[in-house]
């Protein structure tokens, strides 16, 4: 079994690996870039750094799941493996036809997650149905203590999860953004503006434990004042921004 170590000298360079061996290779802390041949089998410890793996098949040539705390990608036609430790900073992945995946895992109140872009990956072969958003968890912190997040620089998916507390503002949602809210069962959310700023709160139990700021998402939409209610949101903003499942 080759094994192939890489060095800061291979920063920058996009790796290539090809034939029908079963390598086992190790990055760098750096961002380390892998290109794989249908026919190879791998084994890729990254190391520290958003790696990038880039698969020479289409998306349809593999079905992905999960193997221990790796997902493992296997390639239909030859029936190779390609084996990437999952981290929560994440990995950059992508196939010939398709844009970058983000694989990472993501923590919410209610457990952990394994998500290669949009999908989330369990422990039975599947096809690859990803969207290429990114997706983050607003399980950060608590009531108290507010996190920012930007989602002007790409196409974000935020799961919110009820039963976390969180205190979380939003700046640069827009229409290629959503809010899914796991386990929304038998919750409501409250959806109030303050001009085009718009707060969206869940209590539970008398008390608050969700507050999500969305800055400026009705900018542009007119006077608008919400009635609490979501269907007064989607009205007022015209796109679906959240997700109930
Ligand atoms: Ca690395
Ligand atoms: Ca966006």
């Amino acid at each position: 079994m080759p094994i192939l170590v890489l060095t800061d000298a291979d920063y920058g360079h996009v790796v290539p690996l090809s034939g029908s061996a079963d390598w086992i290779v190790y990055g760098t802390d750096a961002a380390d870039a892998i290109e794989l041949a249908t026919e190879t089998a791998v084994t890729f410890y990254g190391g520290a750094g958003t790696d990038a793996v880039h698969f020479l098949g289409d998306i349809e040539d593999y079905t992905i799941r999960l193997s221990g705390s790796s997902a493992l990608f296997t390639c239909i036609e030859t029936g190779q493996t390609v084996k990437i430790p999952i981290t929560s900073a994440g990995d950059s992945l992508q196939f010939n036809d398709s844009e970058s995946f983000i694989l990472k895992s993501i923590s919410t109140g209610s457990g952990t997650s394994v998500y290669l872009g949009t999908q989330i990956v369990t422990g039975t072969d599947a096809s690859i149905t990803a969207d290429s958003s990114v997706v983050v968890s607003l399980y950060e912190g608590d009531i108290t203590d507010s996190s920012l997040f930007d989602a002007s620089m790409g196409s974000f998916k935020f799961i919110e999860d009820p039963y976390s507390e969180n205190n979380v503002e939003i700046t640069g949602f827009s229409s290629d953004d959503l809010i899914e809210v796991s386990n929304s069962q038998g919750v409501d959310y409250f959806f109030t503006n303050d001009g085009a700023d718009v707060i969206v709160s869940l209590n539970i139990n008398g008390g608050t434990v969700s507050l999500i700021k969305l800055t400026g998402v009705l900018e542009g939409k007119g006077d608008v004042i919400l009635d609490g209610g979501y269907e007064s949101f989607h009205d007022a903003v015209g796109f679906d921004a959240f997700s109930f499942v």
